[in-house]
């Protein structure tokens, strides 16, 4: 059964069947004080927003019976899976793979690592480790979405900007409709939040769709 869900820059139609709601990067590493993004400097409290209606769309999906994704952005305890390059990247004093409050920063089976408990995936449910921004790159994203009969996929997580429009890009060129939920994706930065959404959605949805979580769920 096709539905379709009220989006700019015109209504997105999907078979729940075929499509998947993936949450990028919800991780007390993210979310939390005393992780990465608060290493980096921001305000991690900007995020927080988007728990409730992801929360929401979580239940949802689950309750429609549509396949859903997590993803952790993270390393492996050695960081042979760290790039010099995105290692040494800021000059900061924290590093990925330094200890801080939630243990090691970034790094696979710390405590800041976990995806956050509002959001924590049931049995069934993949978990996508991924050392980029991106979710395709150098996992079994694809090969999982594909194995799955998927076509489309519903994005939520943070950053906007950064993991869910790289990921959004990867998606779209290989041959996936997006819809980003404007209220399960946040920035630190609120006009980057903004402006993502916005390229998106331009020139005829160049990258995909936008909607609200009210719009979804109202379709569901
Ligand atoms: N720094 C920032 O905005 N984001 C990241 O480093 N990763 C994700 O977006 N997940």
């Amino acid at each position: 059964m096709t539905v379709s869900v009220a989006a700019e820059p015109y209504d997105f139609a999907m078979v729940p069947a075929r499509t998947a709601l993936v949450i990028i990067d919800m991780q007390r590493d993210f979310l939390e004080t005393g992780g990465f993004g608060d290493a980096l400097g921001n305000d991690v409290g900007l995020l927080r927003t988007t728990i409730a209606p992801t929360a929401s769309v979580l239940a949802a999906a689950r309750a429609a019976g549509m396949v859903v994704v997590h993803t952790r952005e993270g390393h492996r305890p050695d960081l042979s899976d760290l790039s010099p390059a995105k290692h040494r990247r800021g000059n900061f004093q924290t590093k990925i793979g330094d200890a801080g409050p939630m243990g090691r920063i970034l790094v696979r089976g710390e405590p800041g690592h976990g995806i956050i408990a509002e959001l924590a995936p049931i049995a069934g449910e993949p978990v996508i480790d991924k050392p980029g921004k991106g979710a395709f790159f150098a996992t079994d994203l694809e090969a999982i979405l594909r194995g799955r009969g998927i076509d489309r996929l519903i994005v939520a997580g943070v950053t906007t900007e950064v993991c869910v429009h790289t990921t959004v890009r990867e998606a779209n060129d290989r041959g996936f409709d997006c819809l980003v939920l404007s209220d399960c994706t946040g920035s630190y930065f609120p006009e980057f939040h903004e402006a993502a959404l916005a390229m998106i959605k331009a020139q005829g949805g160049i990258f995909g769709w936008v909607a609200t979580s009210q719009a979804l769920l109202a379709a569901l």
